[in-house]
């Protein structure tokens, strides 16, 4: 980096760092989300006449209860994403394809079939994930986007769609295992899908109701310890650090706010994860989920090659003609397939 280059911090690379720096470090809750509100703002000003039909933001109404819960709560239940026919075909298609072990001290690219009993988990990148036809399917379901759009309050953009298994391997809960809030973008949103039958032993996901939105949270903290000055401050640079204890979770939040997503396989739901959750370990059976992100900004830290629609092998029926596709769907899914 030549900082006495005339073009420095011109140039996207230098910007991209500043902008990183905003997002993972100098800002706070409330500047973050202001940011967010404002990125939104002017992602929906510039985008949004080209890609909305007539111009206009519009959603399916039988989706506005979920937008108004991931809104006032954080977290909306949508009706299952992939039938259970979809759910046999992914678990057959990640049989074969390669994924990235993680955790336990396992690390390299193997099979379903070879993973290490101390691995902790398996991930399978987007550029795999996408070519799995149920899920090329849903990357493109126009109703989805639109949702996740009206409630970002901008044309959404996939930063990322990933399928992972986590496994009851010995040791303590690692990584995302422990409450934590994403910075994937200043404003975002997740569609978690079960993929196995998820009960309280196979590492549900848990989410702490009304964290993900300062405009949320200030109200629920304020009436709780307002009258404690000491502890109201407190708690917002608590807020501030990555990863966070069940037990100072618990001790801040009562166990009626943490909402902990058991359910059968199937079970798909959208979380706002700027606000506190955590996959918890699994104890029982291994756990396999997978997840769209969707976010305002493209995804500032991490480069995905994006895959041609024309070069994978799917299945007829399914649209691989970009020029054909609608201009929402086309632009939500860029990063990651042209
Ligand atoms: O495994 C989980 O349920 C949590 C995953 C997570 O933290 C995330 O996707 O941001
Ligand atoms: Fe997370």
């Amino acid at each position: 980096m030549d900082v006495f280059d005339p073009e420095f911090l011109r140039r996207m690379q230098d910007f991209e760092g500043f902008w990183l720096y905003l997002l993972k470090g100098a800002l706070d809750k409330p500047a973050r989300d202001a940011l967010g509100r404002s990125s939104a703002a002017f992602v929906a000003r510039s985008v949004g006449p080209k890609v909305f039909s007539g111009g206009q933001m519009t959603f399916d109404e039988r989706d506005r209860p979920a937008i108004k819960a991931l809104q006032k709560i954080g977290y909306a239940p949508v009706p299952n994403v992939f039938t259970d026919a979809e759910i046999e075909e992914i678990h057959r298609y990640f049989q074969g394809v390669p994924g990235a072990l993680s955790g336990g001290g396992a690390d390299g690219h193997v099979l379903l079939k070879d993973v290490p009993p101390n691995a902790g988990f398996i991930h399978f990148h987007a550029a795999t994930a996408c070519a799995c036809p149920p899920i090329y399917r849903l990357l493109h379901d126009e109703r989805l986007i639109s949702l996740v759009s009206a409630y970002l309050g901008a044309p959404a953009s996939i930063g990322l769609c990933t399928a992972w298994w986590s496994y009851p391997a010995p040791g303590g809960a690692e990584g995302m295992q422990m409450f934590h809030h994403d910075r994937g973008d200043f404003r975002s949103c997740n569609l978690f899908v079960y993929l196995t039958n998820v009960t309280e032993g196979s590492g549900p996901h848990a989410f702490v109701e009304r964290t993900h939105e300062m405009d949320v949270l200030l109200p629920v903290i304020s009436q709780r310890f307002g009258a404690q000055p000491e502890i109201f401050q407190r708690f917002w640079q608590w807020m501030e650090q990555h990863r966070k204890t069940d037990a100072e979770v618990l001790h801040l939040f009562p166990q009626s706010e943490v909402k902990v997503f058991t359910g059968p396989k199937g079970t798909s739901f959208l979380e706002d994860t700027r606000g506190l959750h955590k996959g918890t370990r699994p104890q029982t059976a291994p756990r396999f989920v997978f997840e769209i992100f969707f976010s305002v900004l493209p995804k500032f830290n991490e480069h995905i090659v994006p895959q041609r629609r024309s070069e994978l092998k799917l299945p007829a029926g399914l649209e691989t003609d970009t020029a054909k596709l609608s201009p929402l769907v086309r632009y939500a899914t860029r990063q990651i397939l042209v």
